[in-house]
């Protein structure tokens, strides 16, 4: 089919809300959260349902037009933005919008793939449940994309990654059927694990287009803390003291420097340091959380907890100054600072982004030798390093030099990421914690995932998308 005929086609079966040809329109969709990319699809498709969906896929097929899924558009490596060719279509989710089920007896929820992860966290507790993932962008990321890229977030270190939460999927396919597995059960041995195919497969596969999602009881309890500390390692005995003293209650434990936080500052507005101390080198946040609510007594109060583990910490020196917010909005401000980085970064210019994991352990060693091979490297770049550091991943980002333009620093982008690499490599980590591969890293796969490994994806690619039209380019060398 010519790809007037087709277009013709998909207008007749997905009508005028569901079919964008007008380039203003189809702008938005073309280009990536970090402006890295800006691609040239044939059209942008928002189906209605997954039938509507699995027929245009179908049709695309037959044309050899290649789909590139996109949620909220929120990707940090290119994943979801199309190529310049011209022979790829746009297929928004945004239109699936519908949470389908929820079980509070189960705990599962069935939502599907354009859900933002927000809308779905509020449909949980409205029912009196919660759904554990938390990321950033959480208010514009969709159940479709956070569980094609395996999203990770605030909440890995207890209740792991968007992996751990999927009991049933349903996804299009390459060649427009559809696979019903939106199954709810808990124990289900009956052969190979499908639906972990396409998590974290980053659209290479095919289209997520429901999924049912593992719930847990609601927290009844929640504080955070806010400290400085004087240096990475003192953060990890921090870390180690909240384990120690109740490992059921530690929520999130997140790493910021100075850098970071001092950008957030500067260009997120009503954004202040609840210290009282002026600025120090190493930030941490702390959030306890438990299903507990405390008793009349008093006993088991987790705001009393994390006043005696900081007042401790305090006294061991690995804390210099520290807070616990005493009502809702100063916990929300708290986690801004935090949240907040990766908008700050975006305001103050071009960046360069590792999203790494090493163990837990190996946080400070790694957080040391990446900053002097960086610094090096480029001298008068700024290393903004925050994240998730209760689970290992920090997010190893470096900001332009004033002196620098955007497109020169832009253009040393492969061999900082190879230098933060190098030490990732030697610290026995990851080169994608949590944002995945998309199009920035598919050149580093062979390198780290070389091999066996590699073939075996390639022919698991292979197998179930033989054309090669599914998010060409993604992932996959
Ligand atoms: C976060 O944790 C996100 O805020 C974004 O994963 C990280 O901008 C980044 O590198
Ligand atoms: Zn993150």
């Amino acid at each position: 089919m010519a790809e007037t005929s087709l277009l013709a086609a998909l207008g007749g079966l997905l009508g005028r809300r569901g079919l964008i040809t007008a380039p203003a329109d189809i702008a938005p969709y073309a280009e990536d959260w970090r402006r890295l990319y800006r691609g040239r699809p044939l059209a942008v498709l928002r189906p209605a349902n997954t039938e509507e969906l699995a027929a245009a896929v179908a049709l695309c097929a037959q044309s050899g037009i290649a789909t590139v899924p996109q949620g909220g558009n929120t990707s940090m490596v290119g994943g979801a933005t199309p190529h310049e060719d011209g022979r790829e279509v746009v297929v928004s989710l945004a239109r699936l919008n519908r949470v389908r089920a929820l079980d509070p007896v189960d705990l599962t929820m069935t939502v599907e793939a354009g859900v933002t992860l927000q809308a779905a966290q509020d449909a949980a507790a409205e029912a009196g449940t919660l759904l554990t993932l938390s990321i950033a962008s959480e208010g514009s990321a969709t159940i479709g994309g956070v569980l094609s890229t395996n999203a990770g977030g605030n909440h890995t270190l207890r209740y792991g990654n968007a992996r751990d939460l999927v009991l049933g999927l349903e996804v299009v396919l390459a060649d427009g059927q559809v696979w019903n597995g939106l199954r709810r059960l808990r124990k289900d041995n009956t052969g190979y694990c499908l639906r972990q195919l396409f998590v974290g497969a980053e659209g290479t596969l095919g289209i997520i287009t429901a999924a049912v999602l593992r719930l847990a009881p609601p927290l009844r309890q929640r504080v955070v803390g806010f400290a400085a500390v004087p240096h990475p390692e003192a953060a990890l005995a921090l870390l180690n003291r909240c384990q120690r003293h109740d490992p059921a209650a530690l929520l999130a434990f997140e790493y910021m420097n100075q850098a970071g936080m001092a950008l957030v500052l500067r260009h997120i507005p009503d954004t202040s340091l609840p210290l009282a101390a002026a600025a120090a080198a190493h930030y941490v946040l702390i959030e306890l959380a438990t299903a507990r609510a405390r008793d009349e007594n008093g006993a088991g109060d987790l705001a009393l907890a994390l006043e005696e583990l900081l007042a401790a910490a305090l006294a061991a020196g690995e804390v210099s100054d520290a807070t616990i917010a005493a009502t809702e909005a100063q916990a929300r401000a708290i986690w801004r600072l935090r949240e907040d980085h990766a908008e700050a970064q975006r305001r103050a210019g071009a960046s360069i982004k590792n999203d790494v994991s090493v163990p837990v352990s190996e946080v400070p060693q790694f957080l040391r030798e990446a900053s002097s091979a960086c610094t090096t490297l480029v001298p008068g770049c700024a290393v903004i390093a925050f994240g998730h550091m209760g689970d290992g991943n920090i997010h190893f980002n470096l900001q332009q030099p004033d002196d620098m333009a955007a497109a020169d620093f832009l253009a040393r982008g492969h061999e900082v990421m190879e230098a933060v690499n190098a030490v990732v490599r030697r610290l026995g980590g990851s080169f994608s914690a949590e944002h995945g591969v998309g199009r920035l890293k598919t050149y580093m796969m062979p390198a780290w995932r070389g091999g066996a490994e590699l073939a075996m994806m390639r022919a698991i690619k292979a197998a179930l998308d033989p054309r090669g039209l599914m998010n060409p380019g993604k992932l996959l060398p």
